[in-house]
């Protein structure tokens, strides 16, 4: 392979909404490219960044994945995401190590609840946003909105900035080309051919439109700019060269959102794709290099005096090669064939073969025997990369996702994107005694390549706990541990932490009293409990006056309610938003001990909550339900079947949104529910929000359901 500087590399995200056609559109460039004989489908698994086993047998794209097409001199660095709401912090990682971000829209819908939050994301991080209006070949594109309608659609949400660049030839023939607005050439293609165009006439049937697109287009470039609008006033028009570099300018500057069309499926309009993110994407050396931390240099902070030695300063590296060697990791994958890969960017510096390396985040040493650039799965060894470039190593010893590596010594590191909470936990059971010893083992493995799943033991259950960004995910997850790390186990429906707490009050005395023998046990209190509001846990106090229980013994008493009222009451929940005083009470001057009180404390505890009418508490969810309009009134009725209370309702960028709160256990599996309901077009985020008491009837069913408490030996 050719070796590519910095300035001929392109880094693009391909990101939009879950079906879009991102992982079909990068097999048809990388077809147009000539960099696979045939063009991958993800029906099959032959899409070169569509390999995971889960992902191919799912059909959508769960984690990021990387491929690169050779195109007129430069190398474009595709990574696609995926687009199901559920993994978009894989989509958001993404956007760290590029300079470009493809939005793909489905010609069939419009854009979509993702593409609003992909397109959040880019503009976060600045980064200049390419609008491919993809599937144009399917039958029912443009049908629901239109093709202007669609333009007006995306101005509406993004600003008068999104102006075609191209416009489609769709006639009788289907989607077979495009008009290139900027050298007002037309490219015309064989569908299910290549994806490589030949230029030839404007039809005459849209020829009126691009011209009147044209002209939109040269004034909006114009507009940012004095001089062409001089020239353009002068000229009526501006030459192409003069154009062509404003336009890349104001793509970079997010002065211009261009919008292209094509098909992934039939490839058309890929191979100008290709050439218009060469011409008009930003190279790494143009932008901003990534933001870094670092720690400022032994003799830098000699020489001023103004800071100490090992201070946090920024650092501003430029993206070159004769900047010190900075690699920041975004991916790692463990694959059956390779082992352990580690995918990264170089952000400054040259990379060669061979070379040692510092993990700064941990402060280790590297090795980079072998550098590689990746293909999909399969990485493709190279001599050398230039600053801006994406690379992989195989088999480091300790490098994760987010860390900072290069020269000894020259320490900088960069901010991660923040994870979300796992949305989903499940229980998770070992099928045999062989796959428990496997378990955890294979678990950490898996989680340093998705930081997303968590995987824990519930230390009032005992249980192991794995949690994770959704339904899907966590199966996934169970699969590959079956698949790959032959460790079977069985899901089960995550325990919902109910609690218990009371609604009335009451005063009970608790004794504890033994004589065996020679030394005896005494204690002896008497306890007030009163409700507290919700999230107050649980409030000691003092009321005895005159010594009838010694100051030191005190403590035990609160340590006795406070032990029994984590075992719970009713069915074994903590208990909680309580307060309990401690009021009187007596002793024995030989016999009293501290384990006597906690115990008399315990008795009188259990005693209150028998009078002051215990109840179940359960968590309530904040929901936010999002779905294209016509499944609003099934969404509303469901979610009363669920004890849901609604909260609120608006129209939203991809239909309605629904405000509510749900009682947790309702909601378990609710995004199953949500795809069968809404053909897999709603979408949700769920929110832990407060607890409430559990109406009569159903607490009778949980309480029948939960284990019996353990009962205390001593009562
Ligand atoms: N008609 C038509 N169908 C397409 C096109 N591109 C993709 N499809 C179909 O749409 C479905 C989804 O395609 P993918 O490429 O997996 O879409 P994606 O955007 O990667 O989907 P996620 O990874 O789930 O976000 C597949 O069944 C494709 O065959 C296209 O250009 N035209
Ligand atoms: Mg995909």
């Amino acid at each position: 392979m050719k070796n590519y500087l910095g300035q001929d590399v392109r880094n693009v995200a391909v990101t939009g909404h879950a079906h879009s056609g991102k992982t079909t559109l990068i097999a048809a460039l990388l077809q147009a490219a000539k960099m696979t004989a045939t063009r991958g489908r993800v029906e099959d698994g032959s899409a070169v960044t569509a390999y995971d086993e889960e992902e191919v047998a799912r059909r959508t794209t769960m984690a990021n994945a990387v491929a690169y097409a050779e195109w007129n001199g430069v190398k474009i660095n595709f990574l696609d995401t995926p687009g199901f709401h559920m993994f978009l912090h894989e989509t958001r990682a993404a956007m760290m190590p590029v300079e470009a971000v493809l939005v793909v829209i489905n010609a069939q819908t419009g854009a979509e609840a993702v593409t609003d939050r992909v397109w959040k994301y880019a503009g976060e991080v600045n980064l200049p946003r390419i609008l491919v209006v993809n599937q144009v070949d399917h039958p029912k594109a443009d049908t629901r909105l239109g093709r202007q309608h669609m333009i007006e659609q995306f101005q509406e949400r993004w600003g008068r900035q999104v102006v075609p660049v191209q416009l489609p030839i769709v006639d009788q023939d289907g989607f077979h080309g495009v008009v290139d607005l900027v050298t007002m050439k037309a490219f015309l293609y064989e569908p299910n051919g290549s994806g490589r165009g030949e230029a030839g006439k404007i039809p005459d049937a849209v020829a009126a439109d691009a011209k009147a697109a044209h002209e939109a287009l040269v004034e909006l470039v114009a507009e940012g700019k004095d001089e062409l609008m001089e020239e353009y006033f002068r000229e009526g028009t501006i030459p192409e060269e003069h154009l062509v570099a404003a336009i890349h300018e104001a793509v970079r500057e997010d002065r211009l959102f261009p919008v292209l069309y094509t098909s992934g499926l039939t490839n058309v309009g890929t191979d100008h794709l290709l050439e218009f993110l060469k011409v008009y994407a930003p190279a790494p050396t143009e932008r901003e290099p990534m933001a870094a931390r670092g720690k400022l240099q032994a003799a830098a902070a000699n020489g001023n005096g103004a800071h100490a030695e090992g201070q946090d300063e920024t650092v501003t590296r430029k993206v070159d090669d004769k900047e010190p060697l900075a690699l920041y990791v975004y991916k790692t994958m463990t694959d059956p064939f390779t082992g352990r890969v580690t995918f990264f960017k170089v952000v400054s510096g040259k990379l060669k073969t061979d070379t040692a390396v510092q993990n700064y985040t941990r402060q280790e040493a590297e090795s980079l025997t072998h550098i590689y650039v990746m293909q999909g799965r399969k990485p493709v060894e190279v001599q050398e990369l230039h600053a801006g470039d994406l690379g992989a190593a195989v088999k480091l010893r300790v490098t994760l996702t987010g860390d900072t590596l290069g020269e000894k010594g020259r320490e900088i590191y960069m901010d991660t994107p923040a994870m979300p909470e796992p949305a989903m936990t499940y229980a998770i059971e070992p099928k045999s005694r062989a796959d428990e010893d496997k378990l955890a083992p294979a678990l950490h493995k898996m989680m340093e390549d998705d930081p997303m799943i968590r995987f824990f033991r519930d230390p009032q259950t005992n249980e192991f706990l794995v949690a994770g960004a959704g339904q899907p995910h966590i199966e996934a997850l169970v699969s590959k541990l079956a698949r790959r790390y032959h460790t079977n186990v069985v899901l089960k429906a995550p325990k919902v932490p109910y609690r218990e707490t009371v609604r009335g009050r009451a005063e009970a005395q608790g004794r504890h009293k033994k004589q065996t023998g020679g030394h005896g046990q005494f204690g002896d209190c008497k306890l007030r409990i009163e409700p507290m509001p919700r999230g107050s846990g649980f409030v000691f106090a003092n009321e005895i006056f005159g010594g009838s229980i010694p100051r030191q013994y005190v403590p035990a008493v609160e340590k006795g309610v406070r032990e029994s009222a984590a075992r719970g009451y009713l069915a074994g929940f903590p208990v909680v938003d309580f307060k309990i005083t401690v009021f009187d009470g007596s002793y024995h001057d030989v016999d009293s001990s501290e384990m006597a009180f906690k115990l008399a404390g315990r008795i009188a505890f259990r005693k209150c909550m028998e009078q002051a009418k215990p109840a179940l508490l359960e968590p309530v969810m904040k929901m936010e339900i999002e779905a294209p309009d016509e499944f609003a009134g099934a969404l509303m009725g469901d979610l009363s079947g669920r004890r849901g209370r609604v909260q609120g309702m608006e129209s939203s960028n991809s239909g309605t949104l629904i405000r509510a709160e749900v009682p947790m256990s309702e909601v378990l599996t609710y995004g199953t529910s949500l795809t069968a309901m809404t053909q897999g077009r709603g979408s949700f985020r769920l929110e832990m929000d407060h607890y409430d008491i559990v109406p009569q009837a159903i607490a009778e069913k949980i309480l029948a359901a939960a284990k019996q408490p353990v009962m205390e030996e001593e009562e």
